[in-house]
């Protein structure tokens, strides 16, 4: 049975049910998310079982995030609960002030998922793992978390990170000088042009895939919105293009893509189909609001490829 390991925090969102200034907004509707949690849960949904490691804290909302995940299947006996730390929250302001487009808004400092720390990776779990994914906000939220990943990284058979940079959580040179140390670690990479900037001034997606190769990825999987994703493989070159849908709230397309893409690649199916499903997988998400309930399982998803043009 194919299996992965995440790590990172996983969070509760408040997401606006109207458009506009956050001041102005009166109802937040409460979802389950986090990009890693995320990223196990389109696992799941396409048949990989999905580990979680984190930490939430002694309350309701930490409950909630366990009760959520392992409701979804996701296997949370690696999510500690912290007897001091608040369990995360961020809100989600939509369509403004650019329509169709998402803020997030973060209370995650000194949480209990920014707290974990290299003694919660149980190494000889990571090492039993067919896959180990993580993403920068993992590296970006504490010194101990980033060390955390790391340890996963550095005792994985294989891993995968998702750039994700939030600028929010640090500052452009310290996310280059971060990912350049942390990028040589990792078999696949997920990223987009924003990030690809950042880290090596690179934006094309043939120029960012000889950047990346050189620090010794070997699947680089490159998300330049409708425009199409991009998958460099085995020597070969494959894209996607994008659906044009009523954009509802795109947070959490990246990490449905990112999961269904890398566990459909680990039950070995093709280049090709993992990539069409981890698109209409996103494109679906940015549908609605919340990150993950509406990502499609692999008969779904071929009913999108085949239906909606
Ligand atoms: O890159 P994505 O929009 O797929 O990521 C969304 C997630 O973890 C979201 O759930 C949020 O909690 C976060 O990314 C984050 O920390 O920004
Ligand atoms: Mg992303």
């Amino acid at each position: 049975m194919v299996k992965i390991v995440a790590i990172g925090e996983p969070m509760i969102e408040l997401n606006a049910m109207t458009v506009g200034k956050l001041r102005d907004v009166t109802y937040f509707e409460k979802h389950v998310a986090g990009a890693e949690l995320n990223f196990c849960i389109a696992a799941k949904v396409n048949g990989v079982d999905c580990s979680l490691i984190a930490k939430v804290g002694d309350d309701e909302f930490g409950y909630n995030v366990i009760e959520y995940a392992r409701g979804k299947g996701v296997d949370t006996s690696m999510v500690k609960v912290d007897p001091k730390l608040p369990t995360a929250v961020f809100f989600i302001q939509r369509g403004y002030p650019v329509p169709m487009r998402s803020i997030s808004f973060y209370y995650r400092k000194g949480s209990a998922g920014s707290s974990l720390s290299p003694s919660d990776i149980d190494v000889s779990k990571i090492r039993e793992a067919d896959l180990v994914h993580t993403t920068g906000i993992t590296l970006a939220i504490s010194d101990s978390a980033k060390e955390a990943a790391m340890e996963g990284l550095r005792n994985s058979r294989k891993s995968s990170l998702d750039t994700n940079i939030r600028l929010k959580l640090w500052s452009p040179e310290k996310a280059r000088e971060t990912l350049l140390k942390v990028i040589p670690e990792v078999d696949i990479l997920v990223t987009d042009p924003d990030d690809a900037r950042i880290i090596g001034n690179v934006s094309e997606p043939d120029e960012a895939f000889s950047f990346f190769s050189k620090m010794g990825v070997s699947t680089l999987v490159y998300k330049t919105g409708i425009e199409g994703t991009y998958v460099y493989h085995e020597g070969e070159k494959f894209v996607q293009r994008g659906y044009h849908v009523q954009v509802e709230d795109p947070t959490g397309a990246g990490d449905s893509l990112s999961g269904t893409f890398i566990s459909l690649l680990l039950k070995r199916k093709s280049v090709d189909y993992a990539l069409s499903h981890a698109v209409a997988s996103a494109t679906l998400v940015v549908t609605t609001r919340g990150d993950n309930e509406i990502i499609p399982d692999e008969e779904s998803a071929e009913k999108f490829l085949k239906e909606f043009k």
